[in-house]
């Protein structure tokens, strides 16, 4: 852009630059018009509401950084790495997307598109480490399995036992709903989920639970850790080239389901942890970040955490 003279008159049209020809557009100004008239007539109605505008930021941004050849094949160099180390285990494309908030943003504007009050708990997003099929479990079990001293971290796993509970209710009308489904995971002690780390057994830290006739949940699990987001692929690069840590706070995540009203897909996020306000993922939201409270007399748990998930219709 051209930087105005800093003697200018404010609002004066008249270019004050008289050395200099009156300057052209750089590159053609015709041509985005032309990419996007390029659509037909039966294009899908989504696609042809959606691509017009995807072309012209593409370009736009483009033009404005002047992109070049160059770093532009770096670019398709990276998306095609991130597809090839993808597989069930590993999302790198996902990541990539987690890294520049755009999974967050979407997530918030999809809530906000389907809130119908603001009393529903907020949402938050997946993540790439959700796996369907978590055991379903009693109320009052535990997601922590085969705990034993001679695992390496079995002592931060006694410190940070904790007593999960709370009851799932409706927005609309705020009674307790039972049968309601909380689907909840996290990462071990030493900052992996169970499918990143062959040390832990299978379904580890994961589990399901239905809500009681008084819409209550209730598990044993872990104050969560911060942890880095897998920073060994293209990911990884991208957050070192910016100069960013990438780390999330300690986080559990839930899913909570419930016939009849929307699945709410959110975490949430220890008050202790010193990344709350720095998520490499951008995913924290404060009515999200809870306070754990010392629990006497369970030898199963020194921590509770009272949590109530509200859901709209
Ligand atoms: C995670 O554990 C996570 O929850 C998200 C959202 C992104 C990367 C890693
Ligand atoms: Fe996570």
């Amino acid at each position: 852009m051209r930087q105005m003279p800093l003697d200018a008159p404010s609002g004066s049209a008249v270019d004050l630059t008289p050395n200099e020809p009156p300057k052209k557009p750089q590159y053609d100004p015709t041509f985005t018009d032309k990419v996007i008239a390029a659509t037909g007539p039966n294009a899908h109605l989504r696609i042809a509401q959606v691509m017009p505008s995807l072309i012209r930021h593409l370009h736009d941004f483009a033009r404005e950084v002047n992109l070049t050849m160059g770093e532009w094949m770096a670019a398709i160099d990276l998306i095609n790495e991130c597809g090839q180390m993808s597989d069930d285990k590993r999302n790198e494309t996902q990541l990539l997307c987690d890294i520049v908030g755009l999974e967050s943003l979407v997530d918030e504007i999809t809530s906000k598109m389907l809130a119908t009050s603001t009393s529903e708990t907020p949402s938050a997003i997946l993540g790439p480490f959700y796996r369907q099929d978590a055991p379903l479990l009693p109320n009052g079990d535990t997601i922590v399995r085969n705990l034993s001293p001679s695992v390496p971290w079995y002592q931060k796993a006694v410190e940070d036992s904790a007593f999960l509970t709370g009851r799932v209710v409706s927005g609309r009308s705020g009674l307790p709903i039972p049968g309601a489904v909380v689907d909840v995971w996290h990462t071990a002690p030493n900052g992996l989920y169970e499918q990143q780390d062959e040390g832990q057994p299978e379904m580890n830290m994961r589990g399901q639970f239905e809500t009681d006739a008084d819409g209550r949940y209730s598990l044993y699990a872990l104050r969560p850790v911060a942890y880095p987001i897998p920073d060994d692929g293209p990911a990884g690069r991208l957050l070192a080239m910016l100069d960013r840590s990438p780390y999330r706070p300690g986080h559990i995540h839930f899913i909570v389901s419930a016939p009849g009203f929307r699945t709410l897909t959110t975490q949430v996020f220890d008050d202790r942890d010193e990344y709350i306000a720095k998520d490499s993922v951008f995913a924290v939201k404060d009515e999200l970040v809870v306070r754990f409270k010392p629990r006497d007399g369970d030898p199963q748990a020194r921590w509770t955490l009272e949590y109530d998930f509200v859901l709209g219709p």
